[in-house]
């Protein structure tokens, strides 16, 4: 049951958009809610059709391919067919108290990845142990996002057309190691101590994630992957982390179940703590 996408503040909205209050038992669209009166809201940087958004349904030249791969746009859900009521999509996770799209480009799906990872933590060359669980600690590369502060995963968005490991390494790069900063010799560098750990990465999630910037009628849906390094010595031991572009901080962070992430991403990383018999 999504959440975060109940509270009452619309993110990143300049006049304080307040989110028409979805109780609990009243989520579902299958639930009768009569009085249900959501607010509409699309941020006016949206409103300015960006290249990277859609266009208003309804406008000329906008006729997009619901549930299908539309051109460089995939229109397509993880989770199998949304419906399409009067011509517009409908959040398969049900009511959020907003319609119109926020602060999201697309109606229907946004597809983000989000690369997980992750490094024993130690002390000298020995595993660190949780007394209470007596269990290693693991660590993840956590940035802090600029748009709330929250700590979260280096996420991003899936570019038109590109494939979801480019997408993976590209914003980690962007994100963890302020890749913009970089010379193309510096970026070919990082590219290359980190080939081998992008290569092996396991996906971990699949799906709908419960992001606050979500309406009724555009979501966010990402391919988490976690790229673990087993040994206890390498690349990931030595990684100059830096923040870039959605971040404004990077840093190494314990898991453990104490931990408040961004959207749905708490849940991810508990999946990989449970992968790796760590400590959660
Ligand atoms: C979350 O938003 C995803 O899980 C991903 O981490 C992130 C992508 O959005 P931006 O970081 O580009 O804002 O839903
Ligand atoms: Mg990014
Ligand atoms: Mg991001």
């Amino acid at each position: 049951m999504h959440s975060k996408c109940r509270e009452p503040d619309y993110p990143k909205s300049q006049n304080k958009v307040k989110r028409f209050q979805v109780p609990y038992g009243k989520v579902e669209w299958t639930t009768d809610f009569h009085d249900y009166k959501p607010v509409n809201y699309t941020s006016t940087a949206i409103l300015k059709s960006p290249a990277w958004a859609d266009k208003l349904i309804g406008a000329e030249g906008f006729s997009p391919l619901w549930n299908k791969l539309d051109g460089n746009t995939d229109r397509r859900s993880h989770e199998g067919e949304y419906e399409v009521i009067d011509g517009v999509p409908q959040n398969p996770h049900g009511r959020t108290g907003i319609i119109g799209r926020g602060c999201l480009g697309k109606w229907g799906p946004n597809h983000a990845a989000d690369p997980v990872v992750t490094r024993w933590k130690l002390d000298g060359e020995e595993k660190v142990i949780n007394e209470k669980s007596q269990l290693p600690i693991l660590q993840f590369v956590s940035i802090k996002r600029w748009d709330n502060g929250q700590w979260a995963i280096p996420g991003g968005m899936v570019d038109p057309g590109e494939v979801v490991t480019t997408t993976l390494q590209r914003e980690f790069m962007e994100e963890a190691l302020n890749s913009y900063e970089m010379t193309d010799v510096q970026k070919s560098e990082a590219e290359a101590q980190l080939k081998e750990l992008f290569s092996k990465g396991e996906e971990i999630y699949k799906g709908y994630v419960d992001d606050p910037r979500n309406t009724d009628n555009a979501w966010m849906e990402t391919v988490a992957f976690n790229f673990h390094d087993p040994s206890l010595k390498g690349i990931l031991y030595s990684l100059k982390l830096q923040a870039g572009d959605d971040a404004q901080a990077v840093k190494w962070m314990d898991i453990g179940q104490e931990l408040g992430l961004y959207a749905s991403h708490r849940d991810f990383i508990e999946t990989v703590a449970q992968k790796h018999k760590a400590h959660w």
